[in-house]
């Protein structure tokens, strides 16, 4: 099953967005995010598809749902590298862990030079139950290869002492305190025209969990999705954000009516039509 509103596979060569799934989990310590994509792109066809904010129909977005990336357990690049980076791409995790691979690709070929992470964690500990390259550990070995001031998390309500210490001055924080005020339009107007290529990763865990609980890590006091869909609204037309991903739902944890996965669905809705306006506001 492909995405809902995706390009068949004749007009692929007509898309403007590629979406592509990643479904692996193997270093999330519950399992079941490997079953992220599937689950998300069935709960897409439960949504209407005419985005009532935007008054576009998804099929005017002009998009093509790859099917799924292979990612080895090294979190080598896989088949990344039939992808042209070219275009706007939304990757369907998927344990946070895989935006590593796909950042460092896409920084070494594909001219990424800045990250923002929306999520509940800070995901900087150097390494988790003995892995370096965890989801716990993502944003640290992102900072790492782009560089700590090339990073900004957004959402950000739980982290360890020791990563604090080592994030607090290093990168650029907008934690979960902060959005609620005047905390977005903060957030916006200090992003507003930077040029460098900027990949957004979005973990679903930053919702709340009473809207998101199919995740492996559920962190209360978090955003409504209708905060994080002007959020993200609001960075893609503002930061010149060339490739995003959606990350972390867990359908095994998933509530009976799969709501974590009818937000996701929702959220890559927004970012494609977050793309769609970007390229033809003018
Ligand atoms: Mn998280």
């Amino acid at each position: 099953m492909k995405f809902s509103g995706s390009l068949s596979e004749k007009d692929k060569e007509k898309a403007s967005y590629d979406i592509i799934g990643v479904p692996f989990d193997g270093n999330a310590y519950k399992k079941g995010a490997r079953e992220g994509p599937k689950a998300v792109r069935r709960a897409s066809q439960r949504l209407e598809t005419f985005l009532w904010h935007e008054k576009l129909e998804l099929s005017d977005l002009r998009y093509y749902d790859h099917g799924d990336l292979k990612l080895d357990h090294k979190l080598e690049a896989g088949s990344i590298k039939e992808l042209d980076v070219a275009r706007k791409k939304v990757f369907i995790g998927g344990d946070h862990s895989i935006s590593y691979p796909i950042v460092k690709y896409l920084f070494e070929h594909g001219g990424v030079a800045k990250v923002i992470a929306v999520d509940a964690h800070a995901d900087f500990r150097d390494s988790y139950k003995g892995k370096k390259f965890s989801n716990a550990s993502v944003m640290r070995r992102i900072a790492e290869l782009i560089g700590f001031e090339s990073v900004t998390e957004i959402g950000i309500r739980s982290s360890s002492a020791d990563e604090y210490d080592l994030m607090k001055d290093k990168i650029r924080i907008y934690d979960a305190e902060m959005l609620p005020e005047k905390g977005v339009e903060c957030i916006l107007n200090e992003i507003e025209g930077e040029e460098e290529k900027t990949y957004l990763s979005i973990d679903i865990d930053v919702l709340d969990p009473s809207i998101a609980p199919g995740v492996e890590n559920p962190e209360p006091c978090g955003m409504s999705l209708e905060s994080l869909l002007a959020l993200i609204r609001g960075i893609i037309g503002k930061a010149n954000v060339v490739a995003s991903d959606l990350v972390e739902v867990n359908p095994r944890l998933d509530s009976a009516n799969g709501i974590t996965s009818i937000s996701a669905a929702r959220i890559i809705f927004e970012i494609l039509a977050g793309y769609w306006e970007s390229d033809n506001r003018y």
